[in-house]
């Protein structure tokens, strides 16, 4: 076994680097292997075998430049199946390396692989990537960093180090039994033992002090922390005592620097800030926190991750007395229901919009829609006493009233290129909702949803302006809706429900933020605009794990425009098959 790990190890360090034929604009292609193994781990004092990438917890980071080509051959060795999708590409015209199980491709079964084969265009800054099937995510994600092209500059001061924190949750049960559990007894899912910085929880738990996450720092430089919010079902604040952060992108999109003490990421969201830190040696260490934000009814993890900043102190200095000395400074966070906060610090983003990076908000729309998101139920099987809102019925989730059913024996996309779709989904997800209701009031007696394999289908280069409702039914919460394939511009957002006239008149069409992943505020609604100028099959669900697996997804299918380089080529010749 060791040997086994050794030479995977080795493997993984082993990028190749091949130079295009202009090096400069159209970058280069980087190769990466992926071993999905089996990893024994140790965690609040619990050994347990995890699923994981190379060996490493969280995985191997991925870097790249804007332009680049990246090839990342992924190898199983586990029992489960697995796909791995990049969280925030956009995957122009190479829809087959997206990565949802049975949306874009089968998963790749024990003993295969499949190079996921893209090209990062128009994109630079924080990603991340994810297994993309069931709960395997847990353990199966890392970041994914794209640098600007070669002598280009950030716009802002170049910091003096990048340093990405990636949050987690960890369960000490295995997440696969977790879902699975609930989706057998129809319950909410069973909380996480611990939230983490880069895998580790940190000394507010049991047995846990010396899986702590360290950040040691320079006095009077400017580090710029690569956030990423990898937890399955937590909204998460993040805080550095007696530091100040600066807020200079979301999703990997430049963003009219803000700052603030307390930052918000819902799960699958991204954030960069800038961290100044202090002109002299201070005498004392700093807690950096993370714990959730949370309005729903049911039980959470409702517990705290917190790593340590500290600074490096100077050679001459007795570095073992001093630093082991210093008081350690505890900030504070809001309260775990703060959707007023959460309110205040979603309204700070802004997009840059200046001539470099401008804003291609569509100002006219051809397709509206109006889609309801939230909570609903399933009816128990006859013969089985369930544990969902009543003993009759299973929690489900839905999108105007749709839960979704993922195909098994093909993908949506690939069913859709072979030209044999009829048999796997209909084109007919409604654009709004059938039975229109006081979304945000009284919720309806009957919570009852209807399951369907639907997607709305979009003729290429379509604008498309999308109000997402949250719905009151069994409790509001936030939804951290993520589009795949595409970014999307947050026109407008609000509580209650959408008016559809008056609430327009508000919309933001200059600077709107530009994201992949937004929260539908809880009680309340967003809306977005895109361009569906990339064909394909494109997955949009909650980014809450606990959602997505109670059917709060949908899939939009955008056809081929009539120019060659406006359509999808065929699958590669490694493509999984079911
Ligand atoms: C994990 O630990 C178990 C029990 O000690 C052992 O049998 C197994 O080989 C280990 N697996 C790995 C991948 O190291
Ligand atoms: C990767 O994709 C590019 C562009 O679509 C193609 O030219 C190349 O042959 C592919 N390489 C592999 C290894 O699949
Ligand atoms: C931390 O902030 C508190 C409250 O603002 C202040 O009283 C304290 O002096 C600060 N400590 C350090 C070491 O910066
Ligand atoms: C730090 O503590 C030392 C020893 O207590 C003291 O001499 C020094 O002035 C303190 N420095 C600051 C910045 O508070
Ligand atoms: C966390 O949740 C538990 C169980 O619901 C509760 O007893 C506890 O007070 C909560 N802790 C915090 C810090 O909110
Ligand atoms: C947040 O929770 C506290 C304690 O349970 C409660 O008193 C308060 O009303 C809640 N606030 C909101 C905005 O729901
Ligand atoms: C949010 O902003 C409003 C209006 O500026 C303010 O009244 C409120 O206190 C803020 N809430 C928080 C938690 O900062
Ligand atoms: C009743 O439930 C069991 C397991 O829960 C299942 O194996 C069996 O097929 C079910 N019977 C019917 C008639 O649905
Ligand atoms: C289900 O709940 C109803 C109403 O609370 C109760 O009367 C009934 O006994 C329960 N059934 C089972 C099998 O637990
Ligand atoms: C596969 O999907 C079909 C159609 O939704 C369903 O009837 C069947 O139970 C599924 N099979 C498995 C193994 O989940
Ligand atoms: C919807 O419900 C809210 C909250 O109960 C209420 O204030 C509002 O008047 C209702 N709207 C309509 C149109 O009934
Ligand atoms: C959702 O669909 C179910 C099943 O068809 C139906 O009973 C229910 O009334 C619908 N709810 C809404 C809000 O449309
Ligand atoms: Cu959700």
């Amino acid at each position: 076994m060791a040997m086994w790990g050794l030479h995977y190890l080795l493997v993984a360090f082993l990028i190749t680097i091949t130079y295009g034929i202009n090096a400069e604009s159209a970058g280069i292609t980087r190769h990466y292997t992926f071993h999905i193994q089996l990893k024994n781990i140790t965690r609040l004092c619990k050994t347990k075998s995890i699923v994981a990438v190379n060996g490493k917890f969280p995985g191997p980071k991925v870097t790249a430049r804007e332009g680049d080509n990246l090839q990342i051959k992924v190898v199983n060795h586990v029992s489960n199946n697995i796909s791995i999708h990049w969280h925030g590409i956009r995957q122009l015209r190479s829809g087959w390396a997206d990565g949802p199980s049975y949306v874009t491709q089968c998963p790749i079964q024990t003993g295969q692989s499949y190079v996921y084969n893209f090209t990062i265009i128009g994109q630079r800054g924080t990603l991340w990537w994810h297994a993309h099937i069931q709960w395997m995510r847990a353990t199966v994600y890392g970041p994914l960093i794209i640098l600007p092209k070669l002598h280009q500059h950030y716009p802002f001061p170049k910091p003096y180090k990048q340093v990405p924190i990636i949050f987690g949750e960890w369960f000490n049960a295995d997440p696969q039994a977790v879902v699975q559990q609930a989706l057998q007894t129809g319950a909410g899912p069973n909380a996480s033992d611990a939230h983490t910085f880069n895998g580790l929880p940190g000394p507010l738990y049991n047995c846990s002090t010396k899986d702590t996450y360290k950040l040691v720092v320079k006095p009077g430089k400017t580090y710029l922390l690569r956030l990423i919010n990898a937890a399955l079902d937590d909204e998460l604040f993040f805080t550095i005592a007696n530091h100040t952060l600066t807020v200079v992108e979301a999703d990997a999109s430049y963003v009219k620097p803000f700052q603030t003490n307390i930052v918000l990421l819902g799960p699958g969201q991204t954030t960069n800030v800038l961290l100044k830190t202090k002109p002299i040696y201070p005498n004392a260490t700093f807690y950096m926190l993370a714990r959730p934000y949370f309005t729903a009814q049911g039980t959470i993890d409702n517990t705290t991750v917190a790593g340590i900043l500290k600074y490096h102190h100077k050679p001459t200095s007795n570095h073992f007395n001093s630093s082991k000395n210093l008081p350690v400074i505890n900030p504070s966070l809001p309260p775990i229901n703060s959707t007023s906060y959460a309110a205040n610090f979603t309204k700070m983003f802004r997009s840059l919009a200046n001539s470099r990076f401008p804003a291609n908000v569509p100002k006219i729309v051809d397709k509206k829609f109006f889609f309801t998101v939230g909570l609903g139920t399933n009816p128990c099987p006859k013969n089985q006493t369930c544990q969902g809102p009543t003993n009759t019925t299973k929690f489900a989730a839905a999108i105007n009233n749709v839960t979704f059913i993922l195909p098994n024996t093909t993908s949506l996309l690939q069913s859709y290129f072979s030209g044999m779709s009829k048999k796997v989904f209909t084109t007919n997800f409604p654009s709004a909702p059938v039975f229109p209701f006081n979304y945000t009031g009284v919720p309806p007696n009957n919570t009852m949803v209807s399951g369907g394999t639907k997607v709305v289908v979009l003729k290429y280069n379509t604008t498309v302006e999308l109000v997402l409702q949250g719905t009151s039914i069994l409790g509001i919460e936030a939804h951290p809706i993520h589009l795949h394939g595409y970014n999307f511009y947050v026109v407008g957002q609000g509580f209650g429900n959408f008016d559809p006239t008056r609430d327009p008149k508000q919309y933001n069409l200059v600077d709107p933020v530009e994201r992949n992943t937004i929260n539908v505020p809880s009680g309340g609604w967003v809306a977005i605009r895109f361009l569906a100028d990339n064909p394909g099959v494109w997955f949009m669900h909650c980014h809450i794990e606990i959602h997505l697996s109670w059917g709060l997804t949908m899939a939009w299918v955008v056809l081929d425009g009539d120019l060659p380089n406006q359509k999808l080529p065929p699958p590669p010749s490694d493509f999984p098959t079911c």
